[in-house]
């Protein structure tokens, strides 16, 4: 699919961007099907680790999953996705032409269950030279204004960067409250199986809890132009630049004047959006 003109200039002006299924039905279900061996697999860990991220009293009988961590190396169908024409070709143009790969995550939100998101802008946790970055969103089911879906603030890519700091430690997320009625125009990306969002890397994003019957699971692609280097972080860079997809390396990053701040000192549940946001809420 090509993007139209309307639907570039909406992304360049909101920071996000909703495209009806887009994803075919048998991507759709081979996804849900690798998804299922994931969650059933989860059912026998005891605590989180590199692959898993449980919420509280997770069990066998109560699993909790909250998130699968990195599903691209995990296994080839979230891979061959991230890599499909189907996704590049809409996020390519929005990035300048070249792609790089990021980093990936499958977000679950149990039915019923907590795996709130609190608000928060991507570009706080890996600043670059520049911010042409975004994330796909892809809808492995139905999002609706009852499961949680992800709720943006139109406009919000092109305006302040917002403290994510607690008592001077990164807390991965904005204290509730400094946002005030900037809340009062956020829009829920609400769409069918198989669609996907885009949003833009500072945009403004949260998502609450899932009040319905049913999960909520949303597979995140990160993606980058290929000149945004990350600022304070060192890669290995044959695996930097093997997870080019569209493009070629360069040695020279394109450094733009955008507002930054490190996410420096991380806290110790660095691994976990869920705890590190969980001091914001008891703050
Ligand atoms: O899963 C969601 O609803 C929000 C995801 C998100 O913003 C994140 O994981 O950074």
């Amino acid at each position: 699919m090509t993007l139209s003109t309307e639907q570039r200039r909406f992304y360049d002006e909101n920071g996000y961007l909703v495209i009806e299924k887009l994803i075919d039905a048998a991507t759709l279900t081979r996804l849900r099907d690798v998804i299922a061996e994931f969650k059933e697999r989860s059912k026998q860990i005891a605590a989180s680790d590199e692959i898993y991220d449980l919420g509280p009293d997770h069990s066998a009988s109560t699993p909790k999953l909250r998130r699968l961590k990195d599903p691209v190396r995990r296994h080839d169908a979230f891979d061959a996705l991230m890599r499909s024409e189907t996704i590049l070709d809409v996020v390519a143009p929005l990035l300048g032409g070249s792609v790089r790969f990021d980093h990936s995550k499958l977000n679950f939100k149990p039915a019923g269950g907590s795996a709130k998101i609190e608000w928060h802008q991507d570009w706080a946790f890996y600043p670059h030279t520049n911010d042409d970055l975004l994330a796909v969103g892809v809808m492995v089911e139905d999002c609706t204004p009852e499961n949680g879906p992800l709720m943006v603030i139109p406009g919000s890519h092109k305006g302040t960067l917002y403290d994510h700091h607690l008592n001077g430690v990164f807390a991965g997320g904005i204290r509730p409250g400094a946002l005030g009625s900037e809340l009062d125009r956020a829009v829920a990306l609400t769409a069918p199986a198989g669609s996907i969002s885009i949003h833009h890397v500072r945009t403004l994003h949260a998502s609450s809890d899932n009040r319905s019957e049913r999960e909520r699971p949303l597979l995140l692609y990160s993606y980058a132009a290929v000149d945004a280097f990350p600022v304070f972080e060192r890669y290995d860079l044959a695996e930097y630049d093997s997870r080019i997809v569209r493009g070629s390396p360069t040695l020279s990053p394109r450094v733009e004047p955008v507002p930054m701040r490190l996410p420096e000192p991380r806290p110790q549940a660095a691994d976990s959006i869920f705890d590190n946001q969980a001091a914001l809420l008891a703050s």
